[in-house]
């Protein structure tokens, strides 16, 4: 495509923004030393930003200082260097994972923030280009994906490298990651090769796109970690990102994302001239390339189809910011070039923030499972995205604090990456102040809404919790979990349907699941009335599926059993290791905190959770009916155990092993019971050092901790007896 200093068309069309005046320190200064000095405070500030999270100057004065750099350079164009932060595209490189020159730089776009500054852009191109009634200029519009830009290479037509888009210049070295992505093509499909010209051997082509999380993934994915005590993701971008950039690439794997590609690091190779085929020859290679474009004849089109994709993105299964809107030819697009950061080309015409009004009637208390209260915002009903939402989770007291909403507040609502209910905050314009002011602070209650027991805040905690053993909101809530999705899975049971039986008395324990029979079930009354004021009860049909579905629930075996528990800090996760660890639940509830605590994974607070669980009377009654009535409490196959002579050692392998590959030393070392951990610390039993091992070393022989070579460990894998200890040689 053109280079980056063709002329602009736009002849003197003023692009950038008037620069501030100098201040008059900063003007006694040559523009070179200036200069200098502008682009060392820009690094620094970045780096405090981006690397260490601590900004040190606000986005305002950062800006300034940009502009004033920008200014000068653009005065004189001889002081620009490569490094310069005006050439860089925004974000910052961090250094976990390897970086990674992009061949050719990955540019970044011009926003238009609403439909007025689209139409000025359509128009000042379609006049650069000389369009007329006649010949208009064709565009491609792509929807924008609001996901993470990545380059993937792919060399003699095999996938070899995928970068994330960094700063535009350098980005990460993703490859392991992006090769768990099921719809990234390990090779290029021959009918898309065949477009290539010159594909010899050792022909590169780099491809660049977006990765994304579907939005129905990522309220699974949250489902899970909210279930498991983890941290939630705030919206697909962020889940993506996070899953990305995962150290270990078997997490990735377990992460549903997906690509949508679009460009090409350099056209010269594909024999096509304008977006719209290119996409097609994309399409043709085998890459997943996003359905909703079009290739609209003119400008009116385009703003159409901007209208259109804004009024339908919540029908999407991913998130969209905007459109990109794209000159169509390749001659056009090499025509218009580029500018400093950007190709004049294209624009992102981002959608305007999804955000409504309301009224917040109340703060009401939910009661979850494990008895940690939770205040909801309850607000008159409003369309936002495309979905009626009437109720948002607060977390917790310093969220509302922090924001500063009261009862009676009108306030802005949104959709967290489109999905998401939340409250962003009250409305204090004009008098809405002053009634704000005038409303009480909202506060936690003291006692439990459901059954009146005090309300406790542990240390170090933010959750407050009623502590009751019992509990009917906690009751409930352990029931609705015990048919989730990712605990037994038993379809057509919702929260309203086990509301209605634990109220009408035919359920108050999981157990009680396994006795419910048809004609039980049936007579449940839904709590709707129907035309004629009769109560709808569940009725023969549905009680019949669901009773089907209880049935099969009893199959789903140990991991889910635990839990479906619902035991403290037992997620889906914690329940698969320890399920994988014990075998069934009376070895599991025979073993005592401090073996709990062995499994890698799990620690003591985890541990301490389990024993307190097995040590309730009702609990191990719950759990005797459970059996009685056929539910697997086992593993399918029992996990064969190595004695566990490497209990409570922790082992670090660093370096190359000649005979083992790491990953291999670490699983057998494991399976004797030893925990492998990544760092030395004071806690690592031994080091096993490896040819070429380098800070791990060093840092072991600083702490003195006991270093053995492959021999040793060989030794050790064989015999299965731990090594003597050799510390004070
Ligand atoms: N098209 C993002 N940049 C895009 C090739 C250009 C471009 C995007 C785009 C520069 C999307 C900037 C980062 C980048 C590849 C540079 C799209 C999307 N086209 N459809 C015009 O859907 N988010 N982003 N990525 N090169």
């Amino acid at each position: 495509m053109a280079d980056n200093n063709q002329m602009s068309l736009f002849g003197d069309f003023p692009r950038e923004e008037k620069a501030p005046e100098p201040k008059s320190a900063a003007a006694a200064k040559t523009p070179a030393l200036r200069a200098l000095e502008l682009r060392g405070m820009l690094d620094h500030a970045a780096y405090q930003y981006y690397a260490l999270d601590a900004p040190i100057m606000t986005d305002a004065e950062f800006d300034r200082l940009l502009q004033e750099l920008l200014a000068i350079e653009a005065a004189h164009p001889e002081l620009v260097t490569p490094d310069s932060y005006t050439q860089r595209v925004g974000g910052y490189v961090s250094e976990q994972f390897e970086p990674v020159t992009h061949a050719q730089r990955m540019y970044s776009m011009d926003d238009a923030m609403d439909l007025g500054e689209l139409d000025e852009w359509l128009a000042r191109t379609d006049e650069a280009l000389g369009a007329t009634s006649e010949h208009p200029v064709a565009y491609t519009c792509e929807l924008k994906i609001d996901g993470l830009g990545v380059a993937l290479t792919y060399r003699d037509g095999q996938f070899v490298r995928a970068a994330t888009r960094g700063d535009g210049t350098t980005g990460e070295n993703v490859t392991a990651n992006v090769r768990t992505i099921a719809d990234v093509p390990r090779s290029l499909a021959p009918s898309g090769l065949m477009r290539v010209a010159n594909q010899g051997l050792g022909q590169t082509i780099e491809v660049r796109g977006e990765v994304y999380m579907p939005k129905g993934s990522f309220v699974r994915l949250n489902e899970e970690r909210d279930g498991a005590g983890q941290p939630v993701f705030a919206n697909p971008r962020n889940a993506a990102a996070g899953s990305l950039r995962q150290k270990d690439p078997r997490i990735t794997a377990h992460r549903d994302l997906a690509t949508f590609i679009y460009a090409v690091a350099d056209e010269g190779p594909v024999s096509v001239n304008s977006q719209w085929e290119f996409l097609q020859w994309l399409r043709s290679c085998g890459f997943a390339v996003n359905h909703n474009a079009k290739r609209c004849v003119n400008a009116r089109e385009v703003h159409e189809f901007c209208e259109q994709a804004l009024a339908h993105r919540g029908e999407l299964n991913y998130d969209i910011d905007g459109v990109v809107v794209k000159v169509d030819s390749f001659a056009s697009q090499d025509a218009l070039g580029f500018t400093a950061r950007a190709p004049r080309w294209a624009i992102a015409y981002k959608f305007p923030p999804e955000e409504k009004r309301t009224v917040l009637r109340e703060i009401r208390i939910q009661v979850g499972r494990t008895g940690v209260l939770t205040p909801v915002a309850e607000f008159d009903p409003v369309v936002v995205a495309g979905s009626t939402i009437a109720r948002a989770t607060l977390h917790n007291i310093d969220e509302i604090r922090r924001k500063d909403v009261r009862e009676g507040d009108t306030i802005v609502v949104h959709k967290a990456g489109d999905v998401i209910p939340e409250v962003v905050g009250p409305v204090l314009e004009g008098t809405l102040a002053a009634e704000h002011d005038a409303r009480p602070q909202w506060e936690m209650p003291t006692l439990c809404p459901s059954c009146g027991s005090p309300v406790v805040r542990e240390e170090g905690e933010v959750a407050y919790r009623c502590v009751s053993i019992d509990c009917p909101a906690q009751a409930q809530e352990r029931l609705i979990h015990w048919g989730s999705r990712n605990a037994m899975d038993i379809d057509g049971l919702g929260d309203e349907l086990v509301a209605r039986m634990v109220e009408q008395g035919v359920l108050s324990d999981v157990a009680d699941f396994y006795t419910l029979s048809e004609e039980q079930l049936a007579q449940v009354s839904t709590g709707r009335q129907n035309k004629a004021g009769d109560d709808i009860v569940v009725g023969k049909v549905v009680a019949k599926k669901i009773v089907a579905q209880i049935e099969e629930s009893k199959g789903r075996g140990l991991a889910r059993v635990l839990f479906g528990l619902g035991i403290r800090h037992v997620g889906a996760n914690v329940g698969e290791v320890l399920a994988r660890r014990f075998g069934s639940v009376q070895a599991l509830c025979a073993a005592s905190a401090e073996e709990i605590a062995q499994v890698e994974g799990i620690g003591p607070k985890i541990a301490e959770s389990v024993v307190e669980f097995f040590s309730i009377a009702d609990n191990l009654a719950v759990i005797e009916r459970l059996r009685k009535a056929g539910v697997v409490l086992e593993e399918e196959a029992p996990a064969e155990q190595a004695p566990q002579t490497l209990a409570g050692l922790t082992f670090v392998l660093t370096g190359t092993l000649e005979h083992f590959k790491r990953k291999e030393a670490g699983d057998a070392l494991k399976a004797l019971g030893a925990k492998v951990s990544g760092s030395v610390s004071k806690k690592t039993s031994f080091v096993v050092a490896g040819a070429a091992a380098g800070s791990k070393l060093t840092k072991a022989q600083q702490l003195g901790v006991p270093v053995l070579d492959e021999a040793a460990l060989a030794q050790i894998l064989e015999t299965g007896e731990p090594p003597a200890d050799t510390a004070d040689e």
